[in-house]
């Protein structure tokens, strides 16, 4: 077989390869000694595998699959060098794809958050669908404060080691939301996409693409309660100060498993940073 040069021949080899369970590496290894530069081989794997996703999705009816962030291998390291700091990896779940990070933030920069927001918080809005307007909900009791990216020297601190951690551009992530919740407070089971289909959600969508992943970071560990949820997979997160929970959708849709929720505090307070990554700059 004439495995020089791409097109549908050399995609239904590599499909084949990986179909009959070839690793990867064994294909790109096998290209290579057809006279392939390496890296040439990994575009042409890469390609052909995720326009068969494409396919496979449309066929189904379902969107296609996009490029996520993901920080972490199976039993990879267990701990990651995010440029300024060393950051834990304390969980790993693979669908939905979550990973529960320590460790993240010092105490100090956790204290130097919720000094920037308190008194500046006001009631969280949602964003409606339909006229793309934000609205306050009832299922999202909270309060927040929206920062910009690069605000001051600290979020470029944390959003630099966040771009590290996630192997994600920086200018991919929107600025960091500030949340408060009280006790009683929660925010019921949502999902972070945008729905491509509701005419409200268009603009933002113009601005750096659907939402991939999200990144909540612990401020402070409430006295009770708080958790963040996960009820496709009766999967919680501890709020922990400190640590975060990362977790991605490479579609927006509920086969995802990405469906979460902050738990109701049940004493004391919580507060967290969220950062969410685009697919692309988000403007
Ligand atoms: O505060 C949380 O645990 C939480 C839970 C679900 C935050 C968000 N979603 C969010 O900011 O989107
Ligand atoms: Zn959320």
């Amino acid at each position: 077989m004439d495995l020089r040069h791409t097109g549908p021949e050399l995609d239904g080899w590599i499909l084949a390869q990986v179909g009959a369970g070839q690793s990867p590496e064994a294909v790109v290894a096998t290209l290579v000694t057809r006279g392939w530069a390496e890296q040439a081989a990994i575009d042409a794997i890469d390609t052909a595998v995720r326009d068969h996703l494409a396919r496979h999705a449309r066929d189904a009816g379902l969107p296609a699959p996009a490029r996520v962030p993901a920080p972490v291998a199976w039993n990879g390291a267990s701990q990651i060098d995010a440029g300024d700091r060393r950051v834990q990896v304390l969980a790993h779940l693979v669908h939905p794809h979550v990973v529960v990070f320590g460790g993240l933030l010092s105490d100090g920069e956790c204290d130097a958050l919720i000094e920037l927001a308190r008194g500046r918080v006001q009631r969280s809005p949602t964003l409606d669908p339909e006229t793309g307007r934000d609205q306050v909900h009832p299922d999202r009791t909270s309060r927040g404060l929206f920062l910009q990216r690069g605000e001051n020297g600290l979020l470029r601190t944390i959003e630099a080691r966040i771009a590290a951690l996630t192997e994600w551009p920086l200018e991919h992530g929107e600025g960091i939301q500030l949340l408060n919740y009280g006790v009683g407070a929660e925010y019921k089971p949502h999902y972070d996409y945008f729905d491509p289909d509701r005419a409200g959600n268009r603009a933002t969508l113009a601005r750096g693409g659907q939402r991939v992943a999200t990144l909540v970071m612990y401020l402070n560990t409430p006295a009770r309660g708080g958790a963040t949820t996960f009820p496709d997979v009766q999967f919680e997160v501890a709020a922990i100060r400190g640590n975060a929970v990362f977790f991605s959708y490479d579609r927006p849709h509920p086969m995802t498993r990405s469906l979460h929720g902050g738990a109701p505090v049940l004493a004391g307070e919580k507060w967290v940073a969220t950062k969410w990554l685009r697919e692309s700059r988000h403007v």
